[in-house]
């Protein structure tokens, strides 16, 4: 690891990764590729084209170097979807200043924890997110300046940064962090990803062409434009890369997304299975015209191959499924696929660098078609979280590969079946619950003795949160509303909190003397 958290690539494997033209000389702030006339953001009552984007990206630019945010900085940034999102992460990059993409989900407790794990020169937030206010938690937080799109009260307006564009004193190097992604986390404390510019850049780019993106397409985004599936696979970067247009949506609802559809013809969107099941359900009671769209991505969680095969026919368009992570490697199913493997499989590797091993418990790989843990690396894979030896020393083989904790087995075809997982982590419709995360948070309650949260299979959401609590002697047991009001206090965002309590005497443990969440699951299971 180099001093500033990052752990590069060995020397071989990036002269082979530059050799064989996966990196380029690429910088994250010049993907603005589309033609200076042509649209390529409508944000609410906003249109930009490339040209205005491209101006506003350089003011903004100037803003944040006025304010002292230099090459090398780190700015927590909780914006929604909006137009103000897209100018501040390309203003940033431009100058080299790594944006931290924090969701517009998390609260105090995330978002403290970002602040001094980053030593981030700034905050840029959203005024409110309906009764939440940003700015009244920004008051507390150990950042040298706070920026606020909308009403910044007495901080710094966002678009008060707009300002006449400066020579950038600094460019970035293609090899620097271009931007620092959130881990869907198993551990007590949310994990930060550096992305370099170079292996993003890729990432996008190779996502596009694997999505035949091209000027024409019109991506729809509903997911939070911080997360790396709306970002960049391809995402918002990948269009601006092929030339087409980015719309934003407040959410996935259909309420909202649909006439959005009709109204700027979109092409594609990315989703999470939550979303794509209510969407085949709408369609039926709604009388929008989505004949324009071509492609649904799912992804961020398991979609099941009967819902897969109904897309086609319920919403008109072709379906993909992406089994990614903000950590690196992503599986596509491509567009000329079978239909079966399109169903039934989470794609393969998008690059011919990507290495992927399936191994058992001994880091033994299994025999070819059987389940065992994805290992994976590659051109645009993670070496090491930022700032987290310890935790980089589990969390990676010796030779480099990244743990995924996914069970996963592989068809001669490469394509990858997602069977199960082996980390302690929640996958709630795509939204990422740390079992520990929690854990620690209920087990500060007085009236807990012990805390273990599981998964529990649920038809909508995949998996939802229950946790199993020992309750102290004498102590009155706090009821799901008294435990969702005291993480509320806590900071913690609503995401992870549970969904379920259930009151046990003791936890079944393994014969190592583990608690066994397998058994504690089953007991809900009739
Ligand atoms: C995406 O990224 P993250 O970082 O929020 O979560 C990664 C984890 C994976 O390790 C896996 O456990 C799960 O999410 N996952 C899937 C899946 N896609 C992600 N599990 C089953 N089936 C799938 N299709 O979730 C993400 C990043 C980029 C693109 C798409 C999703």
């Amino acid at each position: 690891m180099t001093a500033d958290g990052f752990t590069p690539w060995p020397a071989d494997l990036a002269a082979r990764y530059e050799a064989e033209g996966y990196w380029k000389d690429a910088l994250l702030g010049d993907v603005l590729r589309g033609d200076p006339s042509r649209t390529a953001l409508v944000a609410g009552s906003e249109r930009l084209t490339y040209a205005d984007l491209d101006r506003r990206a350089d003011r903004t630019a100037a803003g944040f170097l006025r304010l002292g945010v230099r090459r090398g900085d780190r700015v927590v940034v909780q914006l929604a979807n909006s137009a103000g999102f897209v100018v501040t992460f390309l203003a940033l990059v431009r100058i080299g200043a790594a944006p931290v993409l924090a969701l517009p989900a998390h609260r105090e407790s995330e978002i403290r924890y970002l602040c001094e794990l980053a030593e981030a020169r700034a905050y840029v937030c959203a005024d409110r997110d309906g009764d939440f206010d940003y700015r009244a938690m920004a008051r507390t937080l150990p950042v040298e300046h706070v920026v606020v799109e909308g009403d910044a009260q007495e901080f710094t307006p966002l678009a008060s940064l707009d300002i006449d564009p400066v020579d950038v004193p600094e460019r970035p190097a293609p090899s620097d962090i271009g931007v620092l992604l959130l881990s869907g986390g198993t551990t007590g404390l949310p994990k930060l990803i550096p992305r370099t510019h170079r292996d993003y850049v890729y990432n996008l780019e190779a996502s596009a062409e694997v999505c035949g993106f091209t000027s024409e397409t019109v991506y729809l985004v509903v997911l939070p434009a911080a997360h790396n599936f709306a970002l960049a696979c391809p995402g918002i970067l990948g269009v601006f890369a092929t030339g087409g247009t980015v719309v934003l949506a407040p959410s996935g609802s259909p309420d909202e997304a649909f006439p959005l559809i009709e109204r700027e013809r979109a092409t594609v969107c990315a989703v999470v299975p939550p979303i794509a099941l209510l969407w085949l359900d709408a369609v039926s009671w709604s009388d929008e015209d989505l004949s324009s769209l071509e492609l649904l991505q799912v992804g961020g969680a398991k979609f099941a191959a009967e819902r897969a095969a109904e897309v086609p026919k319920v919403l008109g368009c072709a379906v993909q499924q992406v089994f990614g992570m903000a950590e690196g490697l992503l599986n596509y199913t491509r567009l000329d696929d079978p239909s079966d493997l399109v169903e039934q499989t989470q794609g393969r590797p998008l690059s011919p660098a990507d290495e992927v091993q399936v191994v058992d418990g001994n880091g033994t790989p299994v025999p070819p078609g059987e389940v065992g843990e994805l290992l994976t690396r590659g051109p645009y894979t993670l070496r090491g979280y930022y700032r987290a030896p310890e935790h980089n020393r589990r969390a990676f083989t010796p030779d480099g590969f990244y743990r995924t904790g996914d069970l996963v087995r592989q068809l001669p075809s490469g394509h990858l079946i997602v069977e199960g997982r082996e980390k302690d982590q929640i996958n709630r419709g795509g939204d990422k619950v740390s079992a520990e995360e929690l854990e620690n948070h209920l087990l500060a309650h007085p009236a807990i003795h012990d805390a273990a949260v599981v998964g529990i299979p649920d038809e909508v959401m995949g998996e939802r949160t229950c946790a199993f609590l020992v309750i102290r002697e004498q102590a009155d047991p706090p009821t799901l509303k008294d435990l969702k009001d005291f993480l509320r206090t806590r900071g913690l965002a609503a995401y992870k909190w549970p969904d379920r309590l259930e009151q046990v005497d003791t936890f079944p443990r393994t014969p190592v003397g583990k608690i066994s969440k397998k058994a504690l699951a089953a007991t809900l299971t009739p």
